[in-house]
């Protein structure tokens, strides 16, 4: 550094007046990389700092995110205390008046429509002790059975995949530090290098070691680059493409028959179902070269070791469920799964999506992965939360089918959890449409994002900085987020709202919480003996020990690093092979010649989500400060569009406006539109209704599109 520079940053530091450290972790996805804000004082403003501390999972990395995620935590746009929409503007009120608003309003619209009549909508960015609240919030606090959360959108296929073949759910099933063991690695729909930046280093050292890593994506992503071999898919055809993949292994002689026979059911059936596929049809459907098919199968069952990890780009499809179980058949024919550096990995998505799946706030679960409809299970939970089983509501549905229940007037009021559906769920312009007609509406937010501006009363909840809590990352790591920084404003933690609302509707003796670990320590006990089982990790524990992955059943277990080493988590131990069609899509939007082409969504690195933090950070903003359309140069070319103009994309459903950027990376079918901005880019304004009938997850990555250069009009 140049001496001038150097003298430049110690008068700097000179007018330092204080400096207070935060330890936190990166509120964004679900690696949850540990870090520093260090907030400076001057004389007359304050600056932050951020920097990445070692842990075993991301060993002090940080992403563009990561750095910059202070920036809306402490922006001036924070909502600070509760707000009353009044004649359509948002009016300050006290705490005392907003609770006593929401008694009178819930009471009374319990009480002339039942108790289903409130519905709670929640969140896999809220911590553990959260969404455990949430869920007996709901059951216990409203005694609704309408629960559920945004995790529906992002791990539904897959969770329900898990379960119904491994007979458990947790997200990986191996460290991540057994990645660089595996010899072969299929990345199926998932964009690491761009939605979990901090994971590549393993998968780079993978490489090193020798390991021949595939790619499955219409689009040659930053991920694809550092493949061996990339497949570029038609969107929503994995489940056929997979179908090629495991035809080849059959024909190859390359099927581990020990494997299948002493550890799973259904190879009967499999069998018939292997013999019966036609290779050429199955890679024309997925519009893959059979050479490359060939390639791929041959490379991943003949490896000594293999991993397959799928995320939304295989799971957001209406046959998500069924497409990650013929990618979980491709393990199990090959027998890659229970050993050090082989075994499965659904990439789970927001900071908490691996936990905040587990303890209840689905509309059909209840803490610990028990079941809502087992008797045995809510026998467990009931008696422990000192309420008669019969009191317990009955399952509810999945979040978009929440918003049809609102749409149909059974559910009139709501209160949302850290979310921003208007932006988030498919068929956006009828979600919006719905929550307009609700008589009571209440949302729990950092700011007035697109649909708080919707709701009657907007309460305050606190940031990532100063909401303490756990949160399980995503090699299902249960870590602790420490937090020193003290409430902004009036803002108050979430699972104390929580609290306060149970007071105030005469429920506090269940909510008798002041701290987030005795909420922790209630949890334990309510996922003790449940497949997510938390009994023996404590917040002591979790700082000794630099987080444990579940299940950890006692205070003596080590926690478990690597699952099914010796039989599967199903009744009889074994792992079940699931008969996977080709055209398990029935209700895909096809194209047509009015809607000739391929809408495919996701993420870009600079943004998160529905981008109401991330649009708030000056320097991701910066980054792209708005949408925009990937298209093909050929496709482009073809309907006379240039790059960096504005560009209609219509569906059935309706249009937005994005710009064009011009790529060979994408295939000439297909357009890619990312979800991160609002209003005339809501690209979700675009996307069908349908759901996968296993799961409830919607078809975010295809709907059919028609686009053109988009004209002006000037008054
Ligand atoms: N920067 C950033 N990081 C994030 C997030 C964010 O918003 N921004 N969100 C977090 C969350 S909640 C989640 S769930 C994860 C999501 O992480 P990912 O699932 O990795 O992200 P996506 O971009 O939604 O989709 C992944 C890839 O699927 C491809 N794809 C589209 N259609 C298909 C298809 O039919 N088949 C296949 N095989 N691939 C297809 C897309 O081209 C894309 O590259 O990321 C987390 N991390
Ligand atoms: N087209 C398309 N749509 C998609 C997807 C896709 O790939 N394509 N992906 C889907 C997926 S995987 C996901 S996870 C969903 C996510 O969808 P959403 O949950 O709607 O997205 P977020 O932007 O995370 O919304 C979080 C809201 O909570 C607020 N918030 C942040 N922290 C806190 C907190 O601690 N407490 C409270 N109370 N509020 C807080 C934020 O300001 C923001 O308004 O979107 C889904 N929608
Ligand atoms: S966005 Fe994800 S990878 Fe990036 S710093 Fe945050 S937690 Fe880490
Ligand atoms: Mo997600």
């Amino acid at each position: 550094m140049k001496h001038s520079m150097l003298n430049y940053y110690r008068e700097k530091q000179r007018q330092v007046e204080s400096e207070t450290i935060y330890n936190t972790q990166c509120p964004f996805c679900s690696m949850q990389c540990k870090k520093q804000v260090i907030e400076q004082k001057y004389v007359k403003r304050k600056s932050y700092l951020t920097k990445g501390v070692d842990n075993p999972t991301t060993h002090g990395r940080l992403c563009i995110k990561g750095m910059n995620a202070y920036q809306h935590a402490v922006h001036k746009d924070r909502v600070l205390e509760p707000l009353h929409k009044q004649n359509g503007e948002f009016v300050p009120i006290s705490w005392e008046k907003a609770l006593e608003m929401i008694r009178e309003q819930f009471t009374a619209i319990q009480a002339a429509h039942g108790k289903d009549a409130v519905g709670v909508y929640g969140s896999g960015s809220i911590t553990n002790e959260e969404a455990y609240l949430l869920g007996k919030f709901a059951r216990v606090g409203l005694q609704t059975k309408y629960i559920d959360y945004n995790g529906r959108f992002c791990m539904a296929s897959a969770a329900t995949a898990g379960n119904a073949v491994f007979g458990l759910d947790r997200g990986l099933t191996n460290s991540l530090s057994e990645i660089p063991k595996a010899k072969c690695i299929i990345l199926a729909g998932t964009n690491l290098a761009e939605c979990q930046p901090t994971i590549m280093p393993y998968f780079e050292e993978a490489r090193k070691n020798g390991s021949y890593i595939i790619v499955i994506d219409p689009r040659e992503t930053e991920t694809a680059k550092m493949a061996d071999l990339h497949l570029k898919v038609k969107p929503g055809k994995d489940a056929a493409l997979a179908n090629a993949l495991l035809k080849v292994i059959e024909k190859e002689g390359l099927i581990n028959e020990s494997f299948v026979k002493e550890r799973t059911n259904g190879w009967e059936e499999m069998k018939a179902h292997l013999t019966s596929l036609n290779l050429e049809e199955a890679a024309a459907l997925a519009s893959v070269p059979l050479k490359d098919i060939e390639l791929a199968a041959k490379a991943f069952a003949k490896a000594p070791t293999g991993m397959i990890f799928t995320a939304r780009g295989v799971e957001q499809q209406t046959d998500g469920h069924m497409a990650v179980r013929n990618f979980l058949n491709l393990l199990l024919l090959t027998g890659k799964i229970g050993q050090e550096g082989s075994g499965y990995g659904a990439v789970t998505g927001q900071s908490n999506g691996q936990g905040g799946r587990e303890h209840g706030q689905k509309a059909d679960q209840l803490p610990g992965y028990r079941s809502i409809t087992k008797k045995e299970d809510r026998d467990y939970v009931a008696g422990m939360w000192g309420v008669k089983e019969e009191d317990l509501p009955g399952k509810g549905v999945s979040a978009y089918e929440m918003m049809e229940k609102v749409h149909e007037r059974e559910i009139r009021s709501m209160l949302l959890m850290c979310s921003n559906p208007i932006v988030s769920t498919p068929n956006a312009s009828f979600v919006k449409e719905a929550l307009a007609s609700l008589d009571f509406f209440v949302a729990i937010d950092l700011f007035i994002s697109e649909t708080a501006q919707m709701a009657d009363l907007i309460l305050p909840a606190s940031s990532y900085l100063e909401d303490e809590g756990t949160m399980t990352n995503v090699e299902g790591r249960v870590t602790l987020r420490e937090a020193n920084k003290k409430p902004e404003g009036k803002s108050r933690h979430d699972w104390q709202i929580l609290c306060d609302i149970a007071k105030v509707l005469g429920k506090e003796e269940y909510f008798p919480f002041t701290s987030a670990e005795e909420v922790f320590n209630e949890l334990r006990t309510a996922s003790k003996g449940g497949r997510a089982d938390y009994y023996g990790i404590t917040y002591d524990r979790i700082r000794e020990e630099q987080g444990i992955l579940w299940p950890c059943p006692s205070l003596d277990h080590k926690g478990t690093h690597r699952l099914f080493e010796e039989s599967f988590a199903t009744a009889d131990g074994k792992a079940v092979l699931s008969v996977v069609s080709n055209d398990a899509e029935l209700k895909k939007e096809a194209v047509s010649e009015d809607y000739p082409l391929y809408l495919t969504t996701g993420r870009i690195m600079s943004h998160y989500l529905t981008g109401v933090q991330t649009r708030k950070s000056t320097n991701l903003a910066a980054h792209f400060y708005e949408s925009f359309m990937e298209i093909h140069p050929e496709t482009a070319g073809e309907y006379g569009i240039p790059e960096n103009e504005l560009v209609e994309i219509q569906s059935k459903r309706g249009t937005i406006v994005v710009r064009s950027r011009i790529s060979e990376h994408i295939r000439k079918d297909t357009i890619f539109v990312p979800f991160h901005w609002a209003e005339d880019q809501n690209v979700n304004m675009l996307v069908p209704k349908d759901l996968d009938p296993n799961c409830g997850m919607p078809g975010y990555k295809v709907s059919a599109v028609k686009i053109r250069r988009h004209e002006p009009s000037f008054v």
